[in-house]
Parts: structure tokens; sequence; C-alpha cells
């Protein structure tokens, strides 16, 4: 049996009571509810995101694969009238694997663990009610710690790679998007902050310098469409 934590999330219709019946349906021959966390109300991240949310984390024991178990749930997200037409839109339920074991898995629709779990607010505060002393595997750092790590304001960010005019325009656009952080470029000798946003750029045949950062707080900016909004949401959801 695996012991796996999913994130539960939504701000349309009664969320609660589609909370209850998701969690239900996952209680339920080959998978098995072993505990809840409380509801959060939460703020909404993302500019189509809508009005408030509700949030909850899940532990879970199952037989399933990862795959199938996210199969499980995205059948259950479909039958509650999840659809997926607008990115971060409003929505009925939102079911995310977080943790699977201690698996770490990176393919085509399946991040195990979770991408964004370990700087956003509105997974860590319910996941630490029900399992603050789960180890991140990929981050080697309990989730409690996690979530302490970014409670402090002002919110330490700083930028690594990219350009000095690409960093200065990220800067500029978190410091005014973001009041409670405290914006600048990394230097290697500062303390660590509390997230580290990667801009890209890699010398030919050199190892990644962002595999070089510490996994914890880097975060991988590079491939964004919108570093500076995809950025500015990242810092909300870690302000929370
Ligand atoms: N989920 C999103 C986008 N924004 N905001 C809050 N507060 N809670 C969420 O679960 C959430 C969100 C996309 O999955
Ligand atoms: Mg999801
Ligand atoms: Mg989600």
């Amino acid at each position: 049996m695996a012991q796996c934590f999913i994130g539960l999330g939504g701000n349309t219709g009664d969320v609660l009571s589609c909370f209850d019946k998701c969690l239900e349906q996952l209680n339920r021959g080959v998978t098995e509810v072993v505990s809840r966390s409380s509801p959060y109300r939460t703020r909404p991240v993302g500019h189509n995101a809508g009005s408030t949310y509700c949030n909850a984390a899940a532990k879970i024991r199952t037989t399933l694969d990862p795959d199938r178990l996210l199969q499980l749930m995205l059948a259950i997200e479909s039958e509650h009238g999840r659809s997926r037409s607008v990115r971060w839109g409003p929505r009925p339920i939102d079911l995310d694997l977080l943790l699977y074991d201690d698996v770490c898995l990176d393919v085509l629709g399946l991040h195990i663990p979770h991408r964004a779990l370990w700087y956003r607010r509105f997974v860590l505060d319910p996941l630490v009610e029900i399992g603050g002393d789960i180890l991140h595997p990929e981050k080697q750092m309990t989730v409690a710690r996690l979530r302490q790590r970014l409670l402090p304001r002002p919110l330490i960010v700083r930028i690594a790679g990219g350009s000095p005019q690409a960093r200065k325009t990220i800067i500029a656009s978190l410091a005014a998007g973001c009041a409670e952080a405290d914006v600048a470029e990394w230097h290697e000798d500062d303390d660590e902050p509390a997230l580290l946003p990667w801009l890209g750029g890699q010398q030919p045949g050199d190892v990644s310098p962002f595999q070089r950062l510490p996994p914890v707080p880097r975060l991988d900016a590079s491939e964004a469409e919108e570093p500076a909004e995809f950025l500015c949401w990242v810092v909300r959801s870690a302000l929370g």
C-alpha cells in the first residue's frame, strides 16, 4: 500500500459538500482515506482565479500506481463538473496528487511531488495539519519546515540567471505587485532567501547553473511564457 497526500481546492458551488463527495469516492475498494484536514479559506491565486477558494488536504492509502491514481482523481473531478477551458479558472473541484510515498517522478502530465507544493501556502497550510513531519523527497525538508520558512515578512525573494536587464524588469514588476516581498538580485554570499527564481541562461556544455543552486529555494522560471506574471503568482501563493 502506498501512502499519498492529495490537495483539494475549489471556488464555485458548494465546495465543502463537493470535498465530502470526492473523499467518499476516494474511500472505496483500492483507495482508503486515512485522514483529512479542516477546510481553509484562501486568497485566489491567478488573474482568472475568481472568488475566495476553499482548500484542504487528505491522506490516503492505495494499491493503485501513481498513474492509475491520477486517472481516478481526474475521473472524480470531471464527474463533479470540472472543465479545463480556462487555465487557473474558477472550478468546483481540483484534486492534486501532492505526494506518493517518497516517489519522485517527472513525466508528461505527472509530476510527483507536485511541483508547486513546496511554496504554496494554500497547499502547505492544510497539508501541515495532517502530515507536518512528512519529508519532501526532492527538497529533503519536512512539509512543516517548508511552510515555516515562508512566514517571515518581508518575504525574501532573490532573482538569479537571465540578463541584467531581464532581472531588472522582473524585480521592478514583482516589487510593484507584491508589497510584502523584498525582491532584489541574488548574490552567492547572500543568506538563503525564501524563493530563488532562476531566469535561465546556460553555457554550452556546462552543468546547468540552475542545478548548482540549492534545491530549496531554487525555482526554475526559465521556461515560463510570461516570467514576470508567472513569478508574481508564485510570490503571492507563497505569501498566502
Ligand atoms: N488553485 C489554482 C489557482 N489558484 N488559488 C487558491 N487560493 N487555491 C487554489 O487551490 C488554487 C488557486 C490552480 O490549481
Ligand atoms: Mg489540478
Ligand atoms: Mg491545483
